[in-house]
């Protein structure tokens, strides 16, 4: 389990993502990576322009009508060991524009890179999970690709590939491709380096059905943090667990809404994206300053932080020494979290598309291997002021 895309070493993703050692001789299902976050856009032209301007992708593959598919269009963007794939409708006839229709823009996949599509596509099926896709080969010139795909949360599958015999820019039919937007002026060499989490929301009473799916159908194992009742009606509005596979390159934590005072954010979400879905993608970086300074810099909004976080004694305690001084963090109202294992920093964007659903968060991990279980009162009620201003609260 070593190998990495484009020169992210395993002990860089180590520290970034916060690799722990497993032994996978027992494991089920045993999942290597995350092997793309697939998207659904309404104008995937100009998604996949904004992927490289704001967040500094690069564009690696193209597949639409220029290249013999007729219906849709789609681009390959990648940053790092990260890998976005954007898909838009060309014609009336193309099923993603029902599901655009649904749920607009969002992630239609979360598609894993596993060694053995057969054994876990049977194992799945053996647990009672949805085969969307039976295994099957694909090929062109490059070589071969066995693909898979199961149901997940709502409309959301995970796509099960084999790449180990293909050497193409992503998969056959798809044409390299480079980008034609230039990089930010000053821009380091990528604004991040691999896919931390995928957070999926699912509706109230769900949580803990999907959380089980994931031991079941995947073998995953739940990681330490969550957010219980005792939090949830107090001011965060919502019940998260998060599971992942053995060496937690893989980890999805889980969402449902609590019944509190307000109307739940995870609420506001189900409703305007109709049902469950993804809800953010945290994107993991050695730099979280820099990033944040050249995304801000392009037009990406972030949620503030108020003054009075940074100044509360208690957290300035528990937090302690962290590689740069508070003031850096105030100025960017990026937050701050310590556990056992080491700290954190972390930021969050407003919703990045139209309807209230999908947004981002940045991480930087110092050996945490948490979630920012300290900020999520400071989180949380940024992410209300943002409800209220819609009208959603
Ligand atoms: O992924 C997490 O658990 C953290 C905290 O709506 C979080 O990023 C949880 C729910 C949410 C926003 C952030
Ligand atoms: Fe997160």
């Amino acid at each position: 389990m070593t190998e990495t895309m484009d020169n992210v070493s395993y002990d860089q993703l180590r520290q970034l993502v916060g690799l722990v050692d497993y032994d996978s001789r027992n494991d089920p299902f045993p999942v290597r990576s995350l092997d793309a976050v697939v998207f659904i856009a309404g104008n995937a032209t100009q998604t996949a322009w904004y992927y490289q301007s704001a967040f500094g992708m690069k564009l690696v593959a193209y597949r639409g009508p220029e290249t013999g598919t007729a219906e849709t269009k789609s681009f390959v963007l990648t940053s790092g060991s990260a890998r976005f794939v954007i898909h838009g409708g060309v014609r009336q006839e193309s099923p993603l524009l029902d599901h655009h229709r649904r749920h607009g823009d969002g992630v239609i996949d979360l598609a894993l890179e596993v060694s053995d599509v057969d054994k876990c596509v049977s194992h799945a099926r053996a647990q009672g999970a949805t085969v969307l896709e039976e295994p099957h080969d694909v090929a062109d010139e490059h070589g071969t690709v066995r693909l898979a795909a199961i149901a997940t949360y709502g409309e959301t599958r995970h796509t099960l590939v084999d790449r180990s015999r293909y050497n193409g820019p992503y998969l056959p039919g798809y044409q390299e491709s480079a980008s034609s937007v230039p990089a930010r002026p000053g821009a380091p060499k990528r604004l991040f380096q691999a896919v931390d989490h995928c957070v999926g929301n699912v509706e109230l009473g769900k949580m803990d059905y999907w959380v089980d799916w994931y031991h079941r159908v995947m073998g995953f194992v739940n990681m330490a943090e969550f957010v219980g009742d005792d939090i949830a009606t107090d001011y965060s509005a919502l019940m998260s667990k998060v599971v992942s596979n053995g060496n937690h390159r893989v980890k999805f934590p889980l969402n449902e809404p609590a019944v509190g005072k307000k109307k739940s954010q995870i609420d506001e979400y189900l409703e305007f994206y109709n049902g469950a879905g993804c809800q953010h993608i945290a994107l993991a970086t050695n730099d979280i300053l820099s990033t944040v300074d050249h995304m801000r810099a392009a037009g990406v909004e972030f949620l503030g932080t108020p003054d009075s976080y940074y100044e509360d004694p208690e957290l300035r305690a528990r937090i302690g020494e962290v590689r740069v001084p508070i003031e850096e963090l105030q100025r960017r109202g990026i937050l701050v979290d310590r556990d056992e294992d080491g700290y954190l920093l972390q930021i969050f964007t407003k919703p990045i598309g139209d309807r209230p659903t999908v947004f981002y968060e940045l991480i930087e991990r110092h050996g945490s291997l948490g979630f920012g279980k300290g900020n999520f009162k400071a989180l949380f009620q940024a992410i209300e002021r943002e409800q209220e201003l819609r009208g959603n609260l």
